[in-house]
């Protein structure tokens, strides 16, 4: 498979890796809350690989704990500078593969990265998809406590498309509730606004924060603003960017 031998050589590179950052944006007042890491990968005759399709690969070729290392180091590197260069002190999240997490222990890999770049832990997140919850075995829940224990947060990814039951919202150590984008783009439909409302009314209930993912309009954001949503992340603010525009933008922003 040449796209398994291509990414192979590209994390022991480190070549043709790339981080993208989208902002999260607090509400009232508006500022930069957080950041989200996400994976480009440009091959050597200069095609780029839709990041789902590279994760899928690199979970089906054991490729996905070296790549994830690398995301993990690069983050905490980015990070660490821009708090270093005093441009801004917030969380960086990182999407794990929930293959990753249902295999090892994701915790010393993320303390040994914050080790090296003298990051401290409040300011990593980890972002996990509501479905890698699902096949949730003792194992992952006793990581996500190490990892809680820490000081890092836990963000649950695209929630309200897992299918899972809803019980793992208070059993497991989450910080945050991420609604997915297709609730977010049907805000203005009639009763599917109300699933919004909901996810809100009931994380906080638990004590979580909530992102509304996907947010591109005014209305989408007022309705959000509205409805105490925390933090915003979307097109409406910003589209992931390189790291020389997270400086433009934050002092934009600020
Ligand atoms: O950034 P983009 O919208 O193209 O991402 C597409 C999908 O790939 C999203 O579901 C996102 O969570 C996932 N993704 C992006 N970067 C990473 C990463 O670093 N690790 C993992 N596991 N998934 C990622
Ligand atoms: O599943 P996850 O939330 O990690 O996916 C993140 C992906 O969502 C990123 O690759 C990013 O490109 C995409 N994304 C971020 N903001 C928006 C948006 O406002 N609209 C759409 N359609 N996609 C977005
Ligand atoms: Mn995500
Ligand atoms: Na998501």
């Amino acid at each position: 498979n040449r796209l398994e031998s291509e990414l192979r050589k590209s994390i022991q590179s480190k070549t043709g890796l790339q981080l993208h950052f989208q902002p999260k944006i607090a509400l009232n007042p508006n500022r930069v809350g957080g950041f989200e890491a996400l994976i480009r990968w440009t091959l050597e005759n200069g095609d780029s690989v839709n990041p789902e399709k590279m994760i899928y690969v690199a979970e089906q070729r054991n490729l996905i704990v070296p790549l994830t290392e690398w995301i993990v180091d690069e983050a905490c590197r980015q990070n660490a500078l821009w708090q270093k260069n005093n441009l801004i002190k917030v969380p960086i999240a990182v999407n794990f593969s929930g293959t990753h997490i249902v295999r090892e222990d994701i915790s010393e890999m993320i303390v040994s990265a914050l080790t090296r770049h003298g990051l401290k832990a409040e300011y990593f997140e980890v972002e996990m998809t509501e479905s890698s919850v699902i096949d949730s075995s003792k194992g992952i829940l006793e990581s996500l406590e190490k990892i809680r224990a820490l000081g890092m947060s836990i963000a649950v990814d695209d929630f309200g498309t897992g299918f899972s039951s809803l019980s793992y919202l208070s059993n497991f150590p989450i910080t945050s509730v991420k609604i997915d984008r297709t609730f977010v783009s049907r805000i203005n439909q009639g009763n599917h606004s109300a699933i919004v409302t909901a996810i809100i009314h009931m994380s906080h209930a638990l004590g979580h924060s909530v992102v509304a993912e996907g947010v591109e309009t005014q209305d989408q954001l007022d309705f959000l603003a509205r409805e105490n949503c925390d933090y915003i992340q979307g097109f409406y603010f910003s589209k992931p960017l390189l790291a020389h525009e997270v400086e433009a933008f934050v002092e934009k922003f600020s």
